[in-house]
């Protein structure tokens, strides 16, 4: 890295932070929320001490952050926090109940959570699916449905109709890699069945119902951006491991690049979220000084440079989607955030066409099967009262935000943070 000390990015990069439904809002009724109670679940739970450790409350969705009704509030958190984007998701199960069968209410809702984003300066940034299904869907096969893809097609139809008016950028499906590899490889999630057929077979679903979607989109509003928010993950080799090289190129081809290829053809944008860097080199490598979040996750910021490095081939504009890290003490968070916007910065210089960064997350909340103890959020919220309450990262990022930029000047106001 060389010593500058101004990262200004290009006008109109888009500032912000990123939520699924499931995980704020409260109140959903889903294959993930019939799971959290399931027998099979706790059992599992028990098996690991997870309960004892973190109390049965902390792995049950529940009300969530409560984001459902105090979305309004929130976004003028996120406004007052210098960001101009945020990307929220839509709730299948809240718009399609039963099947075929829409609700209207629920459509209003988020047609008034959009108002409320652009009321309060906020590019907003629309998931169509972020992972849980509705419980019909579920107990047709799930994504393991050979209909699945017309069915998610008819659901992207509806929205489109209603809210299509309203928004410019679409991410259709959220971190396809993850979601069938921790259901079907690991069998840590819903339906919590390792097999590797059912896994081939829902990769396979979600790329057709991506396409299906996007065709449907692109057809009512031409000059809707879409995408997918891709978990890209930075596999390093060391140069002297021959075994290293075999296992990234594998690894890249398979996990980073297979489906954002397959789509090639049907995507405006890249959406990347980013959270990995994956040694694939021999145990006895040379050891660095390493840091972790709360999760044990490897904080490594230059990752972020390799991962949009190597999304060039795909000649499309990137928006980072997700990045970010648990760290309830807040004392890793402004560190990794400036440090990352370097590599970002640095990424930009050598062309690759980078047009936006939101934080994963906007909010502490439910993060799948660890529960609520993860706290991502640059907003903090007691989970008692609900109260929010921006941490210290918050002002950082505004300032950022505000700034366009990390500046000298920034980084000396904020040296005790970093
Ligand atoms: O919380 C998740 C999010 O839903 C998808 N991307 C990764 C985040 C952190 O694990």
């Amino acid at each position: 890295m060389n010593n500058r000390k101004e990262f200004i990015f290009p006008r109109r990069f888009f500032w912000g932070a990123s939520t699924a439904a499931h995980q704020v809002e409260g109140g959903t009724t889903n294959d993930w929320s019939e799971w959290e109670k399931s027998e099979k679940r706790l059992k599992h739970l028990k098996k690991l001490k997870l309960i004892e450790q973190y109390g049965e409350d902390n792995f049950i969705s529940g009300m969530g952050t409560g984001h459902y009704t105090r979305f309004d509030g929130d976004f003028k958190m996120a406004k007052e926090m210098g960001h101009n984007a945020t990307r929220f998701s839509l709730e299948w199960s809240r718009i399609e109940p039963e099947e075929g069968k829409f609700n209207e209410k629920e459509l209003e809702h988020y047609h008034d959570v959009i108002r409320s984003a652009r009321r309060n300066g906020l590019e907003p940034f629309v998931t169509i699916w972020h992972w849980p299904i509705p419980l019909w869907l579920r107990d047709k096969g799930g994504w393991n449905s050979k209909d699945a893809p017309k069915y998610f097609a008819r659901y992207a139809e509806r929205v489109i109709g209603v809210l299509g008016g309203d928004v410019k950028f679409w991410i259709t499906l959220n971190e396809p890699q993850v979601y069938t590899a921790e259901s079907f490889l690991l069998g840590e999630w819903p339906p919590q069945k390792i097999n590797p057929f059912s896994y081939l077979k829902v990769f396979h679903n979600l790329i057709k119902a991506h396409i299906a979607a996007y065709k449907i989109i692109k057809k009512k509003h031409p000059a809707a951006q879409i995408g997918i928010a891709s978990h890209n993950m930075h596999f390093d080799a060391s140069r002297r491991s021959l075994t290293g090289h075999i296992f990234k190129a594998a690894a890249d081809w398979w996990w980073n690049f297979y489906f954002l290829g397959r789509i090639s053809d049907y995507q405006d944008f890249i959406g990347l979220n980013h959270y990995f860097h994956k040694k694939m080199d021999h145990w006895w490598s040379k050891k660095e000084k390493e840091i972790f979040s709360d999760m044990g996750w490897r904080l490594h910021p230059e990752s972020m440079y390799h991962v949009l490095m190597d999304l060039r081939r795909f000649g499309k504009p990137i928006y980072i989607t997700e990045n970010g890290l648990a760290d309830a003490g807040d004392i890793k968070r402004p560190w990794f955030i400036v440090e990352t916007l370097k590599q970002v910065h640095r990424a930009i210089e050598n062309g690759v066409d980078v047009r936006g960064y939101l934080h994963w997350s906007l909010l502490d909340n439910f993060e799948w099967g660890e529960g609520f103890w993860p706290r991502f959020g640059l907003i903090e919220i007691d989970y008692r009262t609900l109260e929010r309450k921006m941490r210290p990262s918050a002002h950082l990022y505004r300032d950022i935000c505000l700034r366009n930029g990390v500046t000298e000047e920034l980084v000396e106001r904020y040296k005790n943070l970093l």
